[in-house]
């Protein structure tokens, strides 16, 4: 055999390897071999290609990207018009629609199919003899572009399909972006100063309408196959369900969760299921698309304009809407960052009333450009606040307003700071009534002392009334005092009091995260309070001691540091105290879990980073015992600047001995070499 014969037969091997690992990879989700063995495989067949010119076609699988820049995009004319849905958009609309299909189509039981609609845009995709050859858009539904190149680029889009596939074929479906490459998109122009994309489906589509396939290419789109558009030559399924299934057997990527439903109400489960899953899927669902499963009932029933009589798309409650941003106002929150809110014209979305949306910092409204007085899109998801996705720039009248932070604080009036290595602007003044309010909040609520009885409007009556200043006021209320403020009852004022007294002696790890320090969250209290069981060794820790604890960063640490440092927080503690709020463990610290214990130091000669008294502070801090002379017990000898005697006890005793630098890798938690 020549060896141009054995470089055509490795070449088809090849490609049938490659084909089928991309079809592991991007259509089933589920890959065989690590992403450096398919390199591999696409190297040698690049490689075989290069010397070998005459054996590349089309559907190699390395000619996905190759082909130069379009000047515009051609026309494809389709030969069967690619339809738009109907929408309904409510359970009642839903039966309607199934009427009238029942009536028209006689005493024939009918069975649906239903799918997920996604937010993307509609194509279709010709094969002739096993290759596509067309990639096309909808553009108005009898003529769309020719985005052949673009599409190719696609790697859950088959380039080739198997022997047994109709001579010529088209298949419909919808291509999107995920909710992830999104993100990952427009984080990407943000860093790059481009402009962004207000959601998926605009990304998606300007993806694919790039005149360099190259560009299409660096964009993470993927596609769903949602239906067969002609298949010449070849018997295929005469049901929509078959049809779907045969596809997804040719190697099209076809939706997992369609569903075949005998009745309307199985359709109407469907829909609800996904309403209230739509969230868990990793791409933009606006609803559910339902179809006659027979396409002979399909043909029967026809279309009406654009739309086919034969189905029809059940949409979700919006998540978008559109309105005016009144104004920004800026909230001070718990540590004193300076919060910026959106005042929005009241707009109903997916019929919830909208009136505020959050705007997380200056530099995220700059970024996105919102302005005040904007129409802007506001976006809705779950239980979390509303969003703005960003300004409609073409509503714009000039009169719009650029928004900057305050310079001071609008509750106390203390100027404002802004820390180079964070997003948020802060107020600095600890004593700020805003942040008072927002640590009481905290302290009372549910994962800190969890203080049943009282939420946010008691705290703000027991704020304007002056009866709490500060958390540990709590503890020195009186049941009279309670059942004299506005809408409290001898009876609910007795609860709270309990409650308050109960709240007493909650886990350290509770009050460690009540007291709000900045950066401390309850997983870093749990941390803190299983390593020093007691406020008042937290609050003694410096920040190396503290920096030795796996998980616990520069940031955190000195911010600990910090916040037992000020006075109010240190009388805080005090009134704690004194009130009988448990600040200790009862279970004594285990000497074994320090990382010193057990080991004995005795320094000797000066020391450069701390005083004699500092040293033997941290080492017993950490568990360690000092000794004022070298013994066979001793650990460890610590050698200052001329140092005395004691070294030569050690050299004499075996004793290790640690330099300055040593021992300060060991007080962070590291073994000296
Ligand atoms: O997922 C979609 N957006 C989608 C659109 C799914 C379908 O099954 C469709 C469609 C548009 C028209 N079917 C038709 C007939």
């Amino acid at each position: 055999m020549s060896s141009a014969e054995d470089a055509r037969k490795r070449i088809e091997e090849l490609r049938a390897l490659i084909n089928y690992h991309n079809y592991r990879y991007y259509v089933l989700d589920s890959p065989e071999i690590s992403d450096a063995e398919y390199d591999q495989l696409m190297l040698e067949l690049k490689h075989l290609e290069a010397h070998h010119p005459q054996l590349i076609t089309p559907d190699s699988p390395t000619q996905r990207v190759g082909a130069a820049p379009l000047e515009a995009f051609g026309v494809v004319e389709h030969r069967l018009p690619l339809l738009s849905l109907g929408n309904v958009f409510s359970g009642d609309e839903l039966f309607a629609w199934h009427r009238r299909v029942s009536n028209l189509a006689g005493e024939e039981g009918l069975d649906f199919v239903c799918e997920i609609k996604l937010d993307g845009l509609a194509v279709a995709l010709t094969y002739e003899n096993g290759s596509l050859v067309i990639g096309a858009t909808r553009g108005d539904g009898y003529r769309g572009e020719d985005v052949t190149l673009n599409l190719r680029t696609i790697r859950s889009i088959p380039l080739s399909v198997p022997r047994n596939a109709p001579p010529r074929f088209e298949v419909r479906g919808e291509v999107y972006l995920s909710r992830a490459g999104f993100k990952r998109l427009n984080e990407q122009r943000a860093r790059e100063g481009l402009s962004l994309f207000a959601n998926p489906r605009n990304a998606a589509a300007g993806s694919l309408r790039q005149l360099d396939p190259r560009v299409t290419a660096q964009r993470p789109l993927d596609i769903y196959i949602y239906a067969l558009g002609y298949a010449e030559g070849a018997a295929v399924p005469d049901t929509h369900w078959e049809r779907l299934e045969y596809l997804r057997s040719i190697g099209f990527k076809v939706n997992p969760h369609n569903r075949l439903c005998r009745t309307i109400g199985e359709v109407q489960d469907y829909y609800r299921e996904w309403a209230e899953r739509r969230e868990s899927l990793p791409y933009d669902a606006d609803g559910v698309v339902v179809k006659v499963n027979s396409i002979e009932m399909q043909s029967r029933l026809g279309t009406v304009g654009h739309e086919p009589r034969w189905a029809i798309a059940y949409k979700f409650p919006a998540t978008q809407g559109t309105t005016v941003l009144k104004q920004i106002l800026v909230n001070v929150g718990r540590t004193g960052s300076l919060n910026p809110y959106a005042v929005l014209e009241p707009v109903s979305v997916g019929g919830v009333t909208i009136k505020q949306a959050a705007l997380h910092n200056e530099e995220d409204i700059r970024r996105k450009d919102i302005r005040i007085g904007d129409t802007v899109i506001v976006q809705r998801a779950g239980e979390v606040i509303p969003e703005i996705v960003g300004p409609v720039v073409s509503k714009r009248t000039g009169n719009e307003q650029v928004f900057s932070m305050p310079s001071h604080c609008p509750v106390c009036g203390a100027e404002v700071i802004k820390p180079a290595d964070e997003a948020m602007h802060r107020c600095p003044n600890s004593a700020c009534p805003a942040q008072a309010f927002e640590k009481l909040k905290h302290f009372v609520s549910r994962g800190a002392m969890d203080i049943d009885g009282i939420g946010e409007k008691l705290c703000a009556a027991l704020m304007e009334t002056g009866l709490v200043n500060d958390i540990a006021d709590l503890y020195y209320l009186s049941r009279e005092q309670l059942a004299g403020l506005e809408r409290m009852g001898d009876k609910s004022a007795s609860n709270v009091i309990q409650s308050i007294e109960r709240s007493k002696s909650r886990p350290v790890s509770r009050l460690i995260f009540a007291l709000g320090i900045p950066h401390v969250g309850s997983e870093t209290a749990d941390l803190l309070a299983s390593r020093f069981h007691s406020l008042d060794r937290l609050a003694q820790a410096t920040e190396e001691e503290l920096l030795s604890i796996p998980s616990i960063g520069p940031k955190i640490a000195q911010s600990i540091v910090a916040f037992f440092r000020q006075e109010g927080n240190q009388r805080i503690i005090r009134k704690l105290r004194q009130a009988g709020v448990r600040l200790a463990e009862e279970v004594p610290a285990e000497p074994t879990e320090l990382p010193l214990a057990g080991l004995e130091f005795v320094l000797t000669g000066r020391l450069e980073s701390f005083t004699r008294q500092e040293a033997e502070e941290r080492i017993k801090a950490l568990g360690g015992s000092v000794g004022s002379s070298v013994t066979r017990k001793t650990s460890y000898v610590v050698v200052g600047k001329e140092p005395g005697s004691k070294l030569d006890k050690a050299a004499s005793l075996g004793i290790r001995q640690l330099t300055e630098q040593q021992f300060l890798e060991m007080l962070k938690g590291s073994q000296p070499a």
